[in-house]
């Protein structure tokens, strides 16, 4: 059986989703999933590798081997918001980094995996950053700065989208949708695979007809937390049918 998971935004400032997440993978081994992807924006932030020493980095990274040595196939592919994660993290939380897209082949069913920043095509300013930041040169400039500045930077960045999120009051209108006619085109270069995305934040089962054929698509939600309990969901395959469920952990 698989699972996809996304959105988590793991920092030290959310320790209710943190501990939903340990439970989460600790469940999997009894519940028989031996495949977990995670389809981006797994951390809050992400500033480079040599960040791994990080105490709360450690404590997921340390959490993420201990699944692998269970014998959970851990696989992830970047989000906008932890791009930077690369191979050193992934050896040493015995993970796959995934490009995006990812087309994922099971026995029965054929799945396109992404992260869902890319879709997202009606937000011009999102596109032309995301271009700088994905490439080589702006991240070997970026990386070659201390670890200091970098989280520095990021900080700034943090604080400068909590303003605009707070401008703009709900999050509906922070975090444009993905664009029809690109998810048409997505669906077709990628065989009508079965979509599965995330970063929107807007959950739902989507049909779309693409040159005639019935296609779908599957947002996953972001997770949460407030003082009384902490929620997100996953999409579960289990070789026949896609079905999402709730995840839930109460906090004293
Ligand atoms: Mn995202």
């Amino acid at each position: 059986m698989l699972t996809f998971i996304s959105d988590l935004h793991l920092s030290p400032a959310v320790p209710g989703i943190t501990a939903l997440f340990e439970a989460f993978l600790a469940s999997l081994p009894k519940r028989q999933i031996n495949s977990l992807y995670i389809l981006g924006d797994f951390f809050d932030h992400w500033v480079g590798d040599d960040d791994c020493r990080d105490p709360y980095n450690a404590r997921i990274i340390a959490a993420l081997r201990q699944a692998a040595d269970q014998g959970i196939e851990l696989n992830l592919l970047h989000g906008n918001r932890d791009f930077l994660l690369g191979q050193d993290f992934a050896t040493a939380a015995g993970l796959r980094l995934l490009p995006d897209p990812y087309v994922l082949s099971v026995v029965t069913w054929q799945f396109v995996l992404s992260h869902g920043d890319a879709l997202c095509t009606d937000d011009q300013d999102y596109q032309a950053f995301r271009a700088q930041v994905r490439g080589h040169a702006w991240q070997a400039d970026f990386l070659a700065k201390p670890l200091a500045e970098r989280k520095a930077i990021a900080a700034a960045l943090r604080q400068r989208s909590e303003a605009i999120k707070a401008e703009k009051r709900d999050e509906a209108n922070y975090l444009m949708d993905v664009n029809a006619a690109t998810v048409e085109d997505f669906l077709r270069d990628n065989g009508y695979a079965t979509l599965i995305h995330g970063h929107t934040h807007r959950p739902e089962r989507h049909d779309h007809i693409v040159d005639g054929i019935h296609c779908e698509r599957w947002v996953l939600s972001d997770w949460h937390q407030d003082h009384t309990r902490a929620w997100g969901d996953c999409l579960v395959w289990d070789g026949d049918t896609l079905q999402r469920e709730s995840l839930e952990l109460p906090l004293a």
